[in-house]
């Protein structure tokens, strides 16, 4: 990889023309419009990104005094004696993750109050200064042993902001955050997933803290280099909601003007380092316009997250409020299959356990999505497209594999002959990301005995696309790929049917 980015890196320097791929790209300033989106469709994921977005649903646990004391901010001041479960089994709460098919769960190791989960070295506001196990607890290592228990992945949030910390909002905190990092980073294994947020208040000293972002990133890298750094770093992008619902047309690939140029040049992938930068929450941060204009691009994905309650922490009186197995079904239509990963806030309570109505929630809610997903009616189909090859692999269930075009032909059909009619609603596709995010425009059509009808149409596909539409009943239909960043590699197709 090392070597590999090395030519990568001195051929955008000395060369304009560029197709390598790599998770980012600088473009020059002589660049054409044709040379950007060509170079816009290279950009790919890092191994580590690649492996996060085939989580698709991934979980928080928001746990720590506010579980305790109602709130959904603390203040720094809380007395670490409160923090006092009576029943804590982090084995339920991953299980009950697992069950629900969540891949990765990031448990709140610290959050805005500072107080800690794990019996830190750097502060005597933790989990040892309560009563909770005498103050011999650690609740990041319960956590971290539960995943590799149940064989899921396994993330930390660390809050830059920390009202308890006496340093705060001077030099030495970044130096005590490290430290704090290092301890999470080294003692507990695997981790897979670092979340920052970026809320930066004032310190007991009232003054702001300036976070050194580098210098986390670097060692973190160093670290945990398969870790993904989300939010405030790198890897993945928050996707500017909380509500659980992504943009209709979400592009992984993304304008920067802040590439660390200088860690690039060092010639390694690894190095890549970014503070997010501008906002994120327009309705379109990836199209033609926008990456027209860029110093450079990268692979930026996003990650939505949602708590399952109104709240992030656990509050008795949301119990009526926990969201409904059908309404997590929209959300996942519209994070997930909106080319985004799914971060689901299932908050524990005060005895330390997920609650029954969050768990009856998760169960329902994994029974709707096997129910649609258990059957794809374009299985065994005849496909056959006059200007694409492997169509057959759309069909094979690897997202590894694709269907493309010959020549340079960015647009495409594929006829779609079924075994038998079928009766769906539910459309679901899927990019070989592996080849950079390239569709623009496509749409399903139906051959009635007379026509083509429209049944479904859409822009941008990325690592999976889910569309809902009216019940249709065919035998015989066509995938147009309308418009294409450069020749189109779609990995997977599929026909659902659900009960509406
Ligand atoms: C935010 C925090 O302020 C919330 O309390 C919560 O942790 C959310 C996921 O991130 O920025």
């Amino acid at each position: 990889m090392k070597k590999y980015l090395i030519i990568l890196c001195s051929l955008c320097h000395y060369h304009s023309v560029w197709a390598q791929q790599g998770n980012y790209v600088l473009l020059q300033p002589n660049d054409g419009y044709k040379e950007i989106i060509s170079k816009a469709a290279h950009v790919v994921p890092s191994p580590r990104q690649l492996r996060w977005q085939q989580l698709e649903i991934t979980a928080f646990f928001h746990f720590g005094t506010n579980t305790f004391t109602g709130r959904e901010w603390g203040t720094g001041k809380e007395d670490p004696k409160i923090f006092n479960p009576t029943a804590l089994d982090a084995n339920q709460w991953v299980q009950i993750a697992k069950d629900a098919g969540i891949k990765q769960v990031i448990l709140t190791a610290k959050h805005h109050d500072g107080f800690c989960l794990w019996p830190t070295k750097t502060s005597k506001h933790s989990v040892a200064a309560s009563p909770w196990k005498k103050g011999k607890g650690d609740v990041v290592k319960a956590v971290s042993r539960a995943c590799k228990k149940y064989g899921i992945g396994f993330g930390i949030y660390l809050s830059p902001w920390d009202m308890n910390a006496a340093m705060y909002g001077s030099d030495a905190y970044n130096d005590f955050f490290v430290q704090q990092l290092t301890e999470l980073l080294s003692n507990y294994g695997r981790i897979d997933e670092v979340w920052f947020d970026g809320a930066n208040g004032e310190g007991l000293n009232g003054k702001k803290q300036v976070y050194d972002f580098d210098r986390w990133y670097k060692l973190i890298r160093e670290l945990q280099p398969t870790a993904t750094i989300a939010i405030m770093g790198p890897d993945v992008r928050w996707v500017g909601t909380e509500t659980g619902y992504g943009r209709e047309t979400e592009w992984s690939v993304v304008p920067t003007n802040n590439l660390n140029i200088a860690s690039i040049t060092e010639g390694s992938q690894k190095n890549l380092a970014f503070k997010p930068q501008g906002d994120m929450t327009g309705s379109d941060l990836g199209s033609r316009d926008k990456i027209i204009n860029a110093k450079g691009l990268v692979w930026y994905p996003a990650e939505t997250d949602v708590s399952i309650r109104p709240g992030w922490f656990f509050h008795e009186e949301e119990n009526s409020k926990v969201k409904t197995p059908e309404k997590l079904l929209d959300i996942y239509f519209n994070s997930v299959g909106r080319n985004g990963v799914l971060l689901l806030n299932i908050p524990p309570d005060k005895e330390g356990l997920i609650n029954d109505s969050d768990i009856a929630a998760l169960k329902k809610w994994k029974q709707l999505r096997d129910n649609i997903f258990k059957k794809n009616f374009a299985k065994n189909a005849i496909l056959e497209s006059s200007n694409g090859i492997n169509a057959g692999l759309i069909l094979d269930n690897n997202d590894a594999t694709h269907f493309t075009t010959t020549g340079n032909d960015t647009t495409a059909i594929i006829e779609i002959q079924l075994k038998t009619k079928a009766t769906f609603n539910v459309l679901q596709l899927q990019e070989n990301i592996r080849m950079g995010q390239r569709i623009e425009k496509f749409a399903l059509e139906y051959w009635d005995g007379k026509t083509w009808i429209m049944a479904a149409q859409g822009t941008s596909i990325g690592f999976k696309r889910l569309l809902k539409f009216s019940t249709v009943k065919a035998v015989k239909l066509r995938l147009k790929i309308l418009s294409s960043r450069l020749n189109p590699c779609l990995a997977e197709f599929g026909l659902y049917f659900m009960k509406v």
